[in-house]
């Protein structure tokens, strides 16, 4: 699996023709499922799964934690519960992988970023901030002036539904304005540091800053927002 999903220097180039053939394996267990049931799979709605790690790891609903630590005042752990708790926002803007498919008008909901942090107390050293996954591979990160953005969310909901495993639920980052692979999935720690650390597709090649139509040499004008 981690071969035929993976999105390394090879997967751009051939990323489509890969990511057609699930298509096209979806499609026929989709055929064969009366139920329909099929719909819950990874790989629905349009979106492509992608998963570095060998499985997809789960945490239930209860049993879900966030951390928020490094350099600040107040260090802190979520419970799911908790981050429903606060002020929710609502998103809607297309989804875009940088290996060229897009999903428009996807809906996201959960906290800004921004409140965590500021809950938090970003100490005067701190000027980024890394994303670490209970898949225990996947990293990201953000400035912290991109984080602090009102579209960059901690989203529990997906299209009016809780966010399912495939698609790293119960909780995922989602940074509007970025390609899809700054949205780190299976989202459990924040943590503020004095610099930049590069994700994990970032050591493959990929922009650190992932400006949707700016960056990657690509030039995807997204249709809204
Ligand atoms: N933990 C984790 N997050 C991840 C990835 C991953 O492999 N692991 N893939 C990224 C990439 S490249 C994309 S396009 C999206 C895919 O999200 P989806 O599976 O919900 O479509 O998740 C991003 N976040
Ligand atoms: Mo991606």
């Amino acid at each position: 699996m981690l071969g035929v999903l993976g999105l390394g220097a090879v997967g751009v180039a051939f990323g489509a023709k890969i990511q057609n053939g699930l298509d096209n394996v979806l499609a026929e267990v989709s055929a064969k499922d009366p139920t329909g049931l099929t719909q819950l799979l990874p790989g629905g709605g349009g979106f492509q799964f992608y998963n570095v790690a060998d499985s997809i790891p789960h945490r239930s609903a209860t049993d879900y934690r966030l951390t928020v630590d490094g350099l600040v005042d107040r260090p802190a752990t979520y419970t799911l519960a908790d981050l429903k708790a606060m002020q929710q926002t609502r998103l809607v803007k297309d989804v875009q992988c940088v290996t060229g498919w897009r999903v428009p008008n996807t809906e996201f909901s959960g906290v800004l970023l921004r409140d965590l942090l500021s809950m938090a107390g970003v100490q005067a050293q701190g000027t980024a901030v890394k994303f670490t996954c209970f898949d225990g591979v996947y990293s990201e990160s953000l400035s912290l002036d991109e984080a602090r953005r009102s579209d960059v969310l901690i989203a529990h909901e997906m299209n009016g539904a809780p966010v399912t495993s495939a698609h790293g639920g119960p909780v995922r980052l989602y940074v509007a304005p970025m390609y899809f692979y700054k949205s780190a999935k299976w989202l459990s720690g924040i943590t503020v540091t004095s610099q930049v650390e590069p994700g994990y597709w970032e050591h493959y090649g990929y922009d650190v800053e992932a400006w949707v139509g700016r960056s990657n040499g690509r030039n995807d004008a997204p249709t809204s927002g």
